[in-house]
């Protein structure tokens, strides 16, 4: 996906006249070796690096790399991994400074105090390495007006591999997709979450939202828009607004969003349809209330969810759903609950995601007062860029063999009691997942051009009629 923020980050560098080049690795997909080639022949006076916990490992290898390169470069790092763990990036990495939170005025800031040699003292929000120690600076004020911000600086991505993404949902398979971010700030407490941009939530207005969706329709003809909110569906008004400019604007574009669903109502979802929503994802987190409160899903029901799924999908709009498995206090009980959930539900897409403590939340605390994580945090950070394969810390009274094996079976019990309905739907995703898989196994192996593009050829002439025929 388009990293938004480093889109933002450089509009606003951009703006005030520094010159600003992106490289994407992830995108590309660069091994390290081509990543070190690459950087050997840019020339920059300052590097900003983003990435969330889970690339933590992979920015200390980065920065020392470009530290070998231009050991007088100040390296720059942002976003959740910079916010979570400020200390123990600097202490155990060639980053130079951490900003915490927001980006846009900070970095600005931060790029001309380097430029002119000034101190950093004076650079509100961030952390930083000076006379052999770590200091830091007053939190920076947030962004209230949000459409002070420019456009994110879309030229300078590459913006066609993001757009033609579209492989992880069926709803927008095939068309051309990007995200874009309308919310920062979450006022709810889940212990799972960070809290990126705090609890004060500011929204763009939806007249600058859909301008900005006008804007990505002429210049790259996007036709399904993902947004990267945490919580999209927050302020029923300000929703409610937004549907009406699509509405009235006649955009004809899909979108998708991240519901609560506490927020929801009739109403509301079916004007979301007519304004274009064809997919919101809940995080459900676990069929069992006492989990729910445990979890701290403020106003969250089992009932409110399951009227949530009703009402989504009488809307005409795809539920998507996600779970967190194996939580403090998870048992054969709670997981009955979450299965008998599904089951109700009769719920088509979701996933069970391990449990896992993130720096800087509550969980986390939770996890280091129960005594469970390792006491290397470094070595335990790093070990979040493993966190979608296996679970790194076992929460639970189950042994580690037990938990595994649980959640397993919890998948299969899941899929079995769909049974024949493993719908057309479900069938789609498997199959783009396996498609997705099997390019990047062509891609690693050096396949030829010309089979790659067969295969891709085929199996788009195939997939594209299933998805238009999707119930
Ligand atoms: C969209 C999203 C995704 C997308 C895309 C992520 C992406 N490419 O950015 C997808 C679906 C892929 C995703 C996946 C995951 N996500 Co996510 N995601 C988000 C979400 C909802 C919005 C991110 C966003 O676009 N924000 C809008 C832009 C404008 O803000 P931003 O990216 O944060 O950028 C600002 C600052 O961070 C900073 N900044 C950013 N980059 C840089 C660079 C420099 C140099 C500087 C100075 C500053 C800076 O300035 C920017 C502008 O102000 C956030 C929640 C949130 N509130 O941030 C969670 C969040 C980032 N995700 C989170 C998690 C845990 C995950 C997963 C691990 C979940 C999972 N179980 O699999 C995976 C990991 C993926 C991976 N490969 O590592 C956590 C991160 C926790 C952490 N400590 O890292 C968050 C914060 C959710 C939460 N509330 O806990 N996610």
């Amino acid at each position: 996906m388009l990293p938004l923020g480093l889109g933002y980050i450089a509009s606003v560098l951009r703006k005030q006249g520094h010159n600003v080049r992106i490289l994407d690795i992830n995108a590309y997909g660069y091994a390290p070796e081509k990543v070190e080639e690459i950087i050997s022949k840019l020339e920059f006076d300052v590097v900003g690096i983003g990435g969330l916990s889970s690339t933590y490992k992979y920015i200390k290898w980065l920065a020392s790399v470009i530290k070998k390169q231009r050991p007088n470069i100040k390296i720059v790092a942002g976003n959740s991994v910079a916010t979570a763990s400020p200390e123990l990036l600097l202490e155990n990495s060639k980053v130079d400074i951490a900003v915490i939170d927001e980006g846009e005025i900070t970095f600005s800031e931060l790029v001309s105090a380097i430029k002119e040699g000034r101190r950093l003292d004076g650079v509100k929000g961030i952390f930083y390495k000076e006379d052999g120690r770590i200091a830091s600076t007053q939190p920076r004020e947030r962004i209230a007006d949000l459409d002070s911000l420019p456009f994110p600086a879309w030229d300078l991505f590459p913006m066609e591999i993001y757009i033609n993404n579209s492989m992880n949902s069926s709803v927008f398979f095939g068309k051309r997709v990007i995200n874009v971010s309308s919310i920062r700030g979450c006022p709810y407490d889940c212990t799972f979450c960070l809290h990126p941009f705090g609890r004060k939530v500011h929204m763009r207005s939806t007249k600058g939202l859909v301008e900005e969706i006008k804007e990505l329709k002429k210049r790259y003809r996007i036709q399904f828009i993902n947004s990267s909110d945490d919580l999209f569906m927050l302020n029923k008004n300000w929703v409610n607004d937004f549907c009406d400019r699509m509405i009235s604007e006649d955009m004809d574009i899909g979108w998708s969003v991240a519901g609560r669903v506490n927020l929801v109502s009739e109403e509301l979802l079916q004007k979301m349809y007519r304004a274009g929503c064809r997919e919101i994802s809940y995080g459900f987190e676990s069929g069992s209330q006492v989990m729910l409160d445990r979890m701290k899903k403020r106003g969250v029901t089992v009932e409110l969810a399951e009227d949530a799924i009703r009402m989504t999908r009488n809307a005409g709009i795809t539920v998507r759903g996600s779970f967190i498995f194996g939580m403090p206090g998870e048992t054969e009980e709670t997981i009955k609950e979450t299965l008998d959930f599904l089951k109700r539900t009769r719920l088509h897409i979701w996933r069970f995601f391990y449990a896992t403590p993130y720096p800087k939340t509550e969980l986390y605390e939770i996890a280091k007062e129960m005594g469970r994580l390792p006491s290397d945090e470094d070595k335990y950070i790093e070990s979040l860029s493993e966190m979608r394969t296996t679970f790194l810390v076992n929460l639970t009274d189950f042994s580690n063999e037990e938990l595994v094996k649980l959640k397993e079976s919890a998948e299969l019990t899941a899929r079995r009691n769909l049974g024949l309905e493993l719908t057309l739907e479900e069938f789609i995703e498997r199959w783009q997942i396996r498609r997705l898989l099997f390019m990047r196994s062509l891609r690693e192996r050096g396949a030829p051009k010309t089979v790659k593009m067969i295969f891709s050829k085929v199996s788009n002439k195939v997939l594209r009629p299933m998805c238009a025929v999707k119930p």
